[in-house]
């Protein structure tokens, strides 16, 4: 099913003059209104007029978190606050939060476009949502909840946390449609197990997951262990929220909703413009926001783009699942990890949560890696000997598939789940030491 097929199905074409006519507006607008754009674009004597074609794009400087974070809080809105309806944040885990704006045009497209997210998902007026995001300053809860409700679903507005009370209401309220992050829904998988709860006789049957990285290998394991059907959602709370891009039935890569959004790829390293297929830094314009647009925002994720037809009808071009972030490789006594390879490595141990912290340091000189990773209720209440042995089960895959060894430290569950947001991956102390 496909939500809103005149903006989905659109002709490459008319994409392109779309994106043309709301990116020349989108210019013009931030040149007029946002400080920190006059400055840029003076500095570097670009003029608005000179956007004749979305090919003109890459003339424009790239915004960085960084960028924003000292605009804090309001510096960046196009608009003042009397226009603004909704104010977010993202979690700030690694420094000052960025704070987003959005104003009553903004949030009506914010919730056609997670209907977009569902829909693709499967999602009908006839499903029972439950959304397992923390309702708050997070974009993840209060995006997906109004888009599911223009669907018409009905909406059980769960929040984060409490498993056994997630559980009841899933099969109280007969909830078909779970949407959460996949490790969320691997912890609910793994709970069920443990209680002897069996999911066929649960009325779910789809999972929206987003908000962090869900592997291939992740989405089989939980539907086989839920019997669902999962599909992947991006977004960024800082250029929306989710509702950038999402999977459709077929499951082969995610549609980028090119008519709010402008994608490139860059190299991270040289800034150049990668071509379509090359991996590299996802780069997006925002469109049609008018309390807090941004123009070519480094997202630090790291995918590419398919431009190629789907079979389910949609004419928006695809990225790929997002591979790492840029910011997130370790380079680790010459070895580059990503935090995904620390992921699949944890799915295949039994009685551990692929929820974990990367800790990077330098002693005399040399690099050491921790690895925190949270085990499940079960496994903690164990005998020390069992601990023992998942953990050097864990070395042990380290040095065999990474080639780097890392002291692995068994934590509580859910003990490395931030109260808000989600927690850092990596902590690179080196960085504060050089
Ligand atoms: O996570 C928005 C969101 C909420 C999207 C719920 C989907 C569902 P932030 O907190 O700003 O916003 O985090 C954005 O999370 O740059 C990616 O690194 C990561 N991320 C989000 N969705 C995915 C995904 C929300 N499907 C950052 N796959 C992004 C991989 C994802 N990474």
């Amino acid at each position: 099913m496909i939500w809103d097929s005149r903006h989905e199905c659109m002709e490459r074409e008319a994409i392109e003059q779309l994106q043309l006519e709301r990116l020349q507006s989108t210019i013009n607008r931030v040149y007029r209104n946002v400080f920190f754009y006059k400055k840029k674009f003076d500095s570097l004597k670009i003029l608005p007029d000179e956007i004749q074609s979305v090919k003109d794009l890459p003339c424009f400087p790239l915004t960085a978190k960084e960028d924003l974070r000292e605009s804090y809080p309001y510096g960046m809105f196009a608009l003042p606050l009397r226009e603004v309806v909704r104010i977010h944040s993202s979690s700030g885990v690694t420094g000052k939060p960025t704070v987003t704006g959005y104003t009553r045009n903004d949030l009506q497209h914010w919730s056609q476009l997670t209907a977009r997210v569902l829909t693709a998902g499967g999602v009908t007026k006839d499903d029972v949502v439950q959304i397992t995001f923390k309702y708050g300053l997070f974009t993840g809860a209060f995006g997906l909840h109004h888009g599911a409700e223009l669907i018409g679903a009905s909406v059980i507005p769960m929040s984060t946390g409490n498993t056994s009370k997630q559980v009841q209401i899933m099969q109280d309220y007969r909830t078909t449609a779970l949407v959460s992050t996949p490790s969320y829904a691997l912890l609910l998988a793994r709970y069920l197990g443990a209680e002897g709860i069996d999911p066929k006789n649960l009325s779910l049957k789809l999972g929206l997951f987003g908000g962090e990285p869900c592997p291939e290998s992740l989405r089989k394991e939980i539907e086989d262990r839920l019997f669902i059907s999962v599909t992947d959602n991006y977004g960024v709370s800082e250029v929306m929220g989710p509702g950038v891009a999402a999977e459709c039935e077929f499951k082969n890569g995610l549609h980028l909703y090119e008519d709010h959004f402008i994608a490139e790829i860059i190299d991270p390293q040289t800034l150049q413009i990668l071509p379509p297929g090359a991996e590299g830094e996802l780069v997006l314009t925002t469109l049609s926001k008018e309390a807090f647009p941004l123009v070519r925002y480094r997202t630090r994720d790291i995918t590419s783009l398919d431009l190629s037809p789907c079979s389910c009808g949609r004419t928006l071009m695809r990225m790929k699942k997002v591979l790492g972030r840029s910011d997130d490789i370790i380079i680790i006594k010459g070895v580059n990890v990503f935090p995904s390879q620390v992921e699949s490595i944890l799915i295949e141990v039994e009685g551990v949560e692929p929820r974990y912290q990367i800790i990077v340091d330098r002693t005399e000189g040399v690099d050491t890696l921790e690895v925190k990773v949270e085990v499940n209720e079960k496994v903690f209440s164990d005998e020390i000997k069992n601990l023992q042995n998942i953990s050097s089960q864990i070395e042990r895959k380290f040095r065999e598939i990474i080639g780097v060894s890392a002291q692995i430290k068994l934590v509580a569950p859910e003990s490395l789940q931030p109260l808000e947001g989600k927690a850092p991956k990596v902590i690179d102390r080196r960085k504060t030491k050089s």
